[in-house]
């Protein structure tokens, strides 16, 4: 027996080599700007295709893409499309890691075992298909290595998964009858540049198409269109490979291309994206510009676009469908983009690669700032020291500008893209470091970002991920040292927050930093949408579910929006923490409105104040402010309170900032910010302890409770049976709780279970019937330690009404927070719920922000959450009372409010969303106070200001049956 040593090829099947190669590829057209020609035709080959899937890359050899090929017994995929989610899983199955590669580290080699993809297309060209000129087959996303024939000619191969790649293939064409034949394999020695945190989903996954290049075509051309804030004129030229006009209409311009014309114009910007249509004629084609005039650059040590430093309230985009994987329809992409708008995201960083370039289309019509990355991670290395890191081998450089420059020129014309990005966790080298120099040199109009280099060697900024709070804002005073270069540098963070199940907490915290420092112009979120896969057992499928061997498990669902694009609870709070008006009461009959923008003034804007007593609008009315241009405030005077509000009710004033009218993103109305200024608090309930507990066979009887007279236990409020209410103080623990394993702070969720917080007993040791009420005497405590609660309900009643006061004392000594605190009861039967508090979402302690004080209706179905891992969520804060079951509860003081068709225990068990199957009973907690959320799944755990931490509480709620129709 021996073995092979080197890549090479096999004594069976076909060549390979390419497979292994570090080479890009061969074969392929040079980059060039992606666009749709008004009038060269283009032919799309997206659609079903023949397949065939074979183990192996060399199982098979080239006749498939003979002529006469009888592929009659193949399957069928749809392209664009990953063949890993189509077939049934008779086509192999996903694979999720974060960092680790699925395969050996042995670059460039790659596993015998790699799944290979045979597509087969045949197709004419249409009849008015033109003879003259040339034309390109172009692929727009292939993962991982391609190889072509068209016509049974080998037109090449290609590896850059996410990068456009075009052959010339004119020559090669027959009206009818062509042959299209693409092999797709799965691992490659690409595969070792594409270690991203995602799905790993081969396939042809983004539009094949055949462009007609008519004879004086233009090839390649690049917009520069730029802006001086001072004159308000913009510069316009046009570099084309193949002369021509430029055009456009609304500016009276008529020039050549290469011909710069400056003129008065309005900027391009996220808030203002004003897009000028231009054309660009030469002899053979015209091609539709957008143009936007802006002007990116590095002054004073920050990022500035027409003249003015911008913040950034970004998200990190992966492509993702819960059904297509990455192969993204334009309703999907514009989906994404109006959800960002709509809840006041102004940026995006395409992690971790160029995206479908109809993306940044939309990104430049609709206003989105755009930080595009390469197709490029090598984070697995790090298991290894960062030994043998392709960025720091020169083998590897020519694939590394390979792919800088498929990103820059496919995506150079797009105003909307302001920073080019390396890639992502890469560590550092000499690749990199290439690549940087080649885009500064290519694009002066744009900057250079990189995470991975803390030195910024390469960079324009400084950028972070993860950073803690303390940190962020020691960068922005300017305290944190580094190299002479990196402290004349802005920062960002390119990921933070990151948004993994209940969460993330500490936004608010972290907007306000960047608010006081200059120097700190924002960050992106991580990221935008968990990446679920639609699944029929176990509602949304991640890591593991396919029995992968090695795998991340649910660290592929951090996302603000569910697999579906449903806006999590965290996307809410995104939007009012980073909201463009400010809105605060300044305690004397005014607000203070700020205009937080860093361009547009507030003239697509309206606002309303509404005046509220408990809850309900007794008065609204449009509010007058003037025109504040960026950066400005007013203080503007409220109305005089309505005379005829309702006497001893809480009210306060809710003012809107809404859109004026229409947009492209939003009706007339949508809420853009808004702000609550409470007038009078409510007058708390006081209830005199006339009726007495009165022993009654096994039962006491106190008002219109009954207990279970030997335990004290709550049996029934008037005609609505309660079971099981004791005090609570666990959560079924979020990602955020359970943190990241290599996080080096206190990580409870762990700390919790050890302590055995899930697992709590109640010793009874004493109930006292009296005739001023019920006192039930308890310990409350985890086996296997000396920690306890000792915990008395007091009971009393005026006859009609129950009201449970609760002290807490903590016995022994304490070493963690507490999950939750509070109590928690079964009711028979709930559905509809009713509360007066904060809504109408879910918000814990640090994240609030979006909790609006109000009367809020819902049903315990909608209260819940649906994380793709089910954990806490659901909790509503500040209530004042709920109504549910045929029950009123008050608290003193407010309280936290859940409900749920199952027991906490039964959600701290669940691992998918179909585990939790309702039971009978609806289980209520009100709770006294919960413990932060924090983002230690990838970040910093909740601040210290938002610990529960164990101290005497007492807290007390009032009890009414209420209408029993009701329920
Ligand atoms: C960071 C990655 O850049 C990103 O792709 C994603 O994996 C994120 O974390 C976590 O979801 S790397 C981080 C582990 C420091």
């Amino acid at each position: 027996m021996s073995f092979r040593t080197t890549s090479s090829t096999t004594a069976v099947g076909t060549a390979v080599d390419y497979v292994e190669d570090v080479s890009p590829g061969s074969g392929a057209l040079p980059p060039r700007a992606w666009y749709a020609s008004s009038d060269a035709k283009s032919l799309s080959l997206n659609g079903r295709w023949r397949f065939r899937l074979s183990a192996t890359a060399d199982a098979e050899d080239d006749s498939f893409a003979e002529d006469g090929y009888d592929a009659g017994d193949w399957a069928a995929v749809t392209v664009p499309g990953h063949w890993v989610l189509q077939g049934d899983g008779a086509f192999g199955s996903p694979i999720y890691t974060n960092h680790l590669y699925p395969f050996p580290v042995d670059p460039p080699r790659v596993p015998t075992e790699n799944p290979t993809g045979d597509h087969l297309r045949l197709f004419d060209l249409p009849p008015d298909w033109p003879a003259d000129g040339g034309t390109v087959l172009r692929f727009d996303g292939v993962e991982s290595c391609a190889r072509v024939w068209l016509n049974g000619t080998d037109i090449g191969e290609f590896k850059g998964s996410r990068l456009a790649h075009e052959f010339a293939v004119g020559h090669l064409l027959k009206t009818v009858g062509n042959v299209l034949a693409v092999r797709v394999h799965q691992w490659s020695a690409g595969s070792y540049l594409e270690d991203q945190d995602q799905w790993w989903l081969p396939g042809i996954f983004r539009d094949v198409t055949l462009l007609h290049r008519p004879p004086g075509s233009a090839l390649d051309f690049f917009t520069h269109a730029s802006y001086d804030h001072v004159t308000g004129e913009g510069t316009l030229r046009v570099d084309s490979d193949v002369d021509g006009r430029v055009i456009v209409p609304a500016l009276d311009i008529d020039v050549r291309t290469g011909e710069a014309v400056t003129v008065p114009v309005r900027p391009w910007t996220a808030e203002t994206p004003q897009l000028y249509d231009g054309v660009l004629a030469t002899a053979g084609e015209s091609i539709p510009l957008r143009i936007g005039f802006r002007t990116v650059e590095l002054a004073d040590g920050l990022i500035k676009v027409n003249g003015k430093p911008i913040l950034f309230k970004g998200v990190n985009r992966h492509e993702w469908h819960p059904e297509r994987g990455r192969a993204l329809d334009l309703e999907t992409m514009r989906e994404d983009v109006l959800l960002m708008k709509r809840h006041n995201v102004n940026a995006v960083r395409t992690s971790h690669y160029p995206p479908h370039p109809a993306f940044l289309d939309l990104c430049d019509e609709y206003g989105l700032w755009v930080i595009d990355e390469c197709d490029l991670e090598t984070h697995g290395f790090v298991e290894q020291a960062w030994r043998d890191n392709p960025v720091d081998d020169d083998r590897w450089t020519p694939a590394l500008l390979d792919r800088a420059a498929r990103m820059v020129e496919r995506d150079k014309n797009h105003p909307s893209v302001v920073i080019w990005s390396l890639g992502n966790e890469a560590g550092t080298g000499r690749g990199l470091t290439a690549m940087a120099e080649w885009i500064h040199a290519r694009d002066t109009s744009r900057l250079v970002h990189y995470e991975g280099d803390w030195n910024c060697r390469d960079t324009d900024m400084y950028s972070r991920m993860y950073a803690f709070h303390e940190e962020v804002d020691r960068i922005g005073r300017q305290l944190d040292g580094g190299t002479l270069k990196r402290r004349e540098l802005p920062f960002i963070l390119c990921e933070y927050a990151h948004a993994m199940g209940n969460g993330p907490g500490g936004l608010a915290d972290y907007q306000r930093i960047f608010e006081a420092h200059e120097r700190l112009q924002g960050g992106f979120v991580w990221e935008w949408i968990d990446h679920g896969i639609r699944h029929p057992e176990l509602g949304y499928a991640y890591g593991g579910d396919f029995g992968e061997e090695l795998h991340d498990g649910n660290f592929v669902c951090d996302g603000l929006v569910m697999p579906d694009r449903t806006p999590s609870p965290g996307l809410v709070e995104f939007k009012k923490v980073i909201e463009p008006v400010a809105v605060e009461g300044c305690g004397d009959g005014t607000v203070r409105i700020t205009n937080k923008q860093d361009f547009a003034g507030l003239s697509a804007l309206a606002f309303t104040w509404s005046f509220q007593a408990d809850g309900e609008t007794v008065a609204s009315g449009t509010l007058p402010v003037p025109a504040l241009a960026a950066g400005e405030s007013a203080d503007v005077k409220l109305p005089e309170p309505p005379a005829d509000a309702p006497a001893g009710a809480e009210t306060g004033w809710t003012v809107r900032a809404v859109l004026a009218g229409d947009t492209s993103w939003a009706p007339a109305g949508h809420v853009v910010a808004w702000g609550q200024v409470p007038v009078s608090a409510r007058a708390l309930l006081s209830l005199a302890a006339t009726a007495g507990a009165v022993a009654d066979g096994g039962l006491i009887t106190l008002g219109p409770a009954a207990f279970d007279a030997r335990t004290g236990a709550l049996r029934a409020i008037g005609p609505v049976e309660v079971t099981g209410l004791r005090l609570d103080v666990w959560r079924a623990t979020t990602d955020n709780d359970d943190g990241a394993e290599w996080q080096t702070d206190a990580r409870y969720g762990e700390r919790w279970r050890k302590l055995g917080l899930h697992r709590m007993r109640h010793r009874l040791d004493a109930v006292e019937a009296a005739d001023d009420g019920l006192t039930v005497r308890t310990r409350v405590a985890p086996a296997a330690g000396d920690v306890g609660l000792s915990t008395v309900y007091r009971w009393m009643s005026d006859g009609s009404r129950l009201r449970l006061a609760v002290s807490v004392t903590p016995e022994g000594d304490w070493t963690v927070p507490l999950p939750r605190l509070g109590i928690r009861f079964g009711l028979s039967g709930a559905d509809r719920v009713t509360w007066f508090g904060g809504g109408p979402g879910e918000a814990y302690p640090d994240s609030r922000t979006a909790s609006t004080v109000g009367r809020w209706q819902s049903t315990v179905d909608r209260m819940q959450t649906p994380y793709v891992r089910p954990q806490e969520n659901g909790a509503r804060a500040d209530v004042r009372w709920a109504e549910l079951g045929g029950l009123r509860v008050e608290g003193d003081p407010e309280f936290w409010f859940s409900a749920r068709r199952w027991t906490n225990e039964q959600l701290d068990a669940a691992a998918h969303r179909t585990d939790l199957v309702p039971g009978g009973t609806v289980w209520v907690n009100l709770d006294h106070g919960q413990h932060g959320i924090g983002s230690q799944s990838c970040g910093p755990g909740p601040l210290p200001q938002y610990f529960l931490n164990v101290a005497p509480a007492e807290f007390s709620f009032v009890f009414t049956a209420t209408d029993r129709e009701n329920v």
